[in-house]
C-alpha cells in the first residue's frame, strides 16, 4: 500500500503501525490513525516531552522519535506519501485544561530541491491568519538551526526559538516542533521556544498535545 488511505481502502480498520511503501521510495513503518473519513497517516506527534525535537535538518529530512510515542517522521517520507497531488492535512491541538482544536486543509509539500516548501493557497492562508504577500498564495520552505530559509533576513528563526518549522517572517505563527514545556517558563527567552499556534492558544501559549496527520485530497 502506498499510504493509510490505501489500506483503509483494502478494508483495513484497526489504527497502529503499518509498513507503506509510496511511488519511487523504499518500504517504512508510518502509524496509521484510521476513522469514519478514511486512513490517516500521522506524521507527527507531540505528548509529553520525552523526545527532543531541537534537531537538525538531516535529523528533520530523515524523522526521528518513538513510533509509539513523540515522533517526526520525516520530511523525505512526508513528501513521497504526498507526491505531486497534494494532501489533506489535519493539525490536532490540545490545551492543559482539556480543550482540542482541529484544523484540515489542502498542502502541497515539495521536495529537498524547494527546502521542503510548503504551499498554500491564499484562500488557506487567510483562514490560518497567515499574512500573504502575493494572491498566489505562499510557497514557504521549511528550517532548522542548522539550515535557516525563513523569510527574516537577519534572523534566525528555528535557532532563536527552537525545533524545526515553516518559518515565515514573524517567527510567531506557529511551532509544533518546539520545546515541550508544562508550563509557561518565566524567561521571555525561554518562553519563545515552546509549542504554539498563535490563533488559537496565544504566543506564549505552550500546548499540551499535537497531532499532524495526512491524507490524499
Ligand atoms: C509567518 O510566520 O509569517 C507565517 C508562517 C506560516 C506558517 C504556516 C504553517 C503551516 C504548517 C503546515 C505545514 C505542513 C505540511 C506538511
Amino acid at each position: 500500500p502506498r499510504d493509510c488511505q490505501a489500506l483503509f481502502e483494502a478494508g483495513e480498520r484497526q489504527s497502529g503501525l503499518f509498513q507503506i511503501q509510496p511511488p519511487g521510495s523504499p518500504p517504512f513503518l508510518v502509524n496509521c490513525k484510521m476513522t469514519e473519513d478514511g486512513g490517516w497517516t500521522v506524521i507527527q506527534r507531540r505528548q509529553d516531552g520525552s523526545v527532543d525535537f531541537n534537531q537538525s535538518w538531516e535529523a528533520y529530512k530523515a524523522g526521528f522519535g518513538d513510533p509509539q510515542g513523540e515522533f517526526w517522521l520525516g520530511l523525505e517520507k512526508v513528501h513521497s506519501i504526498m507526491g505531486d497531488q497534494g494532501s489533506r492535512l489535519s493539525i490536532q491541538l490540545q490545551d492543559w485544561e482539556g480543550n482540542a482544536q482541529s484544523l484540515q486543509f489542502p498542502v502541497y509539500l515539495g521536495g529537498e530541491d524547494t527546502g521542503y516548501s510548503v504551499q498554500l493557497t491564499a484562500p488557506v492562508a487567510r483562514i490560518l491568519g497567515v499574512p500573504i504577500l502575493s494572491p498566489g498564495g505562499l510557497s514557504l520552505p521549511f528550517s532548522t538551526w542548522d539550515q535557516d530559509h525563513d523569510l527574516h533576513r537577519d534572523k534566525n528563526c528555528a535557532k532563536n526559538l527552537s525545533g524545526g518549522w515553516w518559518f515565515g517572517g514573524t517567527c510567531s505563527h506557529s511551532n509544533l516542533n518546539g520545546q515541550y514545556f508544562r508550563s509557561v517558563p518565566r524567561q521571555r527567552q525561554q518562553r519563545k521556544k515552546g509549542i504554539f499556534w498563535k490563533t488559537w492558544r496565544g504566543r506564549y501559549y505552550p500546548l499540551q498535545a499535537t497531532t499532524m496527520l495526512i491524507q490524499p485530497a
